[in-house]
């Protein structure tokens, strides 16, 4: 059964595999997505260690020169996507978006290279790889993070990976809509909209787009001129276990300076985000940025802050809090409490359980010796794909398939996780 499962999982990834990239799904999302090119990598390692290498390599050959790694390229063109190239207008010779997406290719690559058969290439390409995911993270630091705090802002809920998260409700109140002309989606037509954000979300998505694009996407202009700073727990977890993986590998690698500066990136990280516990939640919730406020919705970008190495006391909070929401759900980890008002089991990141975020939560709770949690969120995850195959993201109660389907690393996580 289990090999059965693997297999049909590579089968998913081949049929997405465009030669030196792969996309989410076919129709859905053509073209090649930032986190997913990452966590994707780790499925093929299990099969084809140069495939995996050859994923990052194309991903990291579209960062900007200022450090930034765009969260769609679009390699070719394909109408079946909105927004597309002209909407963003970023003026590259390949088109990219403006925006980023969590910064979990650190982490990837350090787990492809300690697991490498292939000793000789993996040094050859990690050794490449490296200065450009630590100017990536460099970026970060001092484009999202302007006044040193030690935590970054996402300007977009795109860049969170969590597009249409309760997290960001109050703040898109203070986004506004004026200028923005009509535009047809394209999601929608694909996949159920009663799985999609709302076209309200979607106008203002667009907005920040535009007011972006306005100012020639310069990144050292947008984050004081962005009405959209938010401050992502599970955001900032995946960028500072990078810097950890990073300095890591860099002390392997014979690159001291990139070790001593990702170690001073963690080491501040993980000390804010002590600001981002939420004692009214007992979890981590999101900070905005704008209005000086802790934001009390228990999303799962709060329990995703166990992805980094987190003081054991908040890891135990951690793995209690997601006890409590397994007992309100058949499957855990849902994308927001099914016991709050705004929650819904089928939309998006309001509710769904989501496979990536399920294998980032259990191995930071693994990292934390919460062994029956981290067993509890595999063994439901591989329960999800043997009652409803790999879809983009699951209803918490029913198993619905939701989204798209033959999800890449929805089957990159099953190989990760089974193999
Ligand atoms: C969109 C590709 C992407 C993911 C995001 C997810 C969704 C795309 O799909 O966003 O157009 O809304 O929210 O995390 O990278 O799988």
């Amino acid at each position: 059964m289990r090999q059965d499962l693997i297999d049909q999982a590579r089968a998913v990834l081949e049929r997405n595999d465009r030669g030196s990239y792969t996309v989410p799904t076919h129709g859905l999302y053509p073209f090649q997505w930032n986190w997913d090119s990452a966590l994707s990598a780790l499925g093929f390692a299990h099969f084809d260690e140069a495939r995996a290498w050859t994923e990052i390599e194309t991903l990291m050959a579209h960062q900007w020169e200022d450090g930034m790694v765009p969260h769609i390229i679009f390699h070719q063109n394909d109408d079946g996507y909105f927004p597309g190239p002209d909407v963003w207008g970023t003026q590259r010779d390949v088109p990219t978006s403006g925006i980023t997406q969590p910064a979990v290719t650190g982490f990837a690559v350090r787990r492809i290279f300690d697991r490498a058969s292939d000793r000789a290439m993996a040094e050859r390409r990690a050794r490449a790889l490296l200065p450009r995911i630590h100017a990536w993270h460099q970026w970060f630091y001092r484009d999202r993070d302007p006044a040193g705090t030690g935590l970054v802002a996402i300007l977009h809920p795109w860049e969170s990976g969590r597009d249409n998260s309760v997290d960001w409700d109050d703040a898109f109140e203070r986004v506004p809509t004026d200028g923005v002309g009509e535009f047809q989606r394209r999601d929608t037509s694909h996949a159920n909209p009663e799985h999609r954000p709302t076209d309200e979300q979607y106008k203002r998505y667009i907005w920040l787009v535009q007011h972006f694009r306005s100012l020639g996407w310069d990144n050292a202009k947008l984050h004081d001129a962005s009405p959209f700073q938010m401050v992502d727990p599970g955001f900032n977890a995946i960028l500072i276990r990078s810097c950890s993986d990073v300095a890591d590998l860099a002390d392997h690698l014979g690159e001291p300076e990139i070790a001593e500066q990702s170690r001073a990136f963690a080491a501040k990280g993980i000390a804010a985000m002590e600001k981002l516990w939420n004692v009214s939640l007992g979890q981590y919730s999101c900070y905005d940025r704008s209005t000086g406020k802790l934001i009390d919705s228990a999303s799962i970008g709060g329990l995703l802050a166990a992805f980094c190495a987190i003081p054991s006391a908040r890891a135990k909070a951690i793995a209690a809090r997601i006890t409590t929401l397994a007992n309100a759900a058949r499957f855990t980890v849902p994308s927001h409490d099914p016991t709050a008002p705004e929650f819904d089991g089928t939309r998006y990141w309001r509710g769904p359980v989501w496979l990536i975020v399920n294998y980032m939560i259990s191995d930071g709770m693994g990292e934390a010796g919460q062994m029956s949690v981290r067993d509890r969120i595999r063994d439901d995850s591989i329960r999800l794909i043997e009652e409803s195959g790999f879809a983009e993201y699951y209803d918490p109660k029913t198993a619905e398939p939701c989204g798209g389907g033959s999800f890449t690393w929805t089957a990159a996580m099953v190989i990760e996780i089974l193999s």
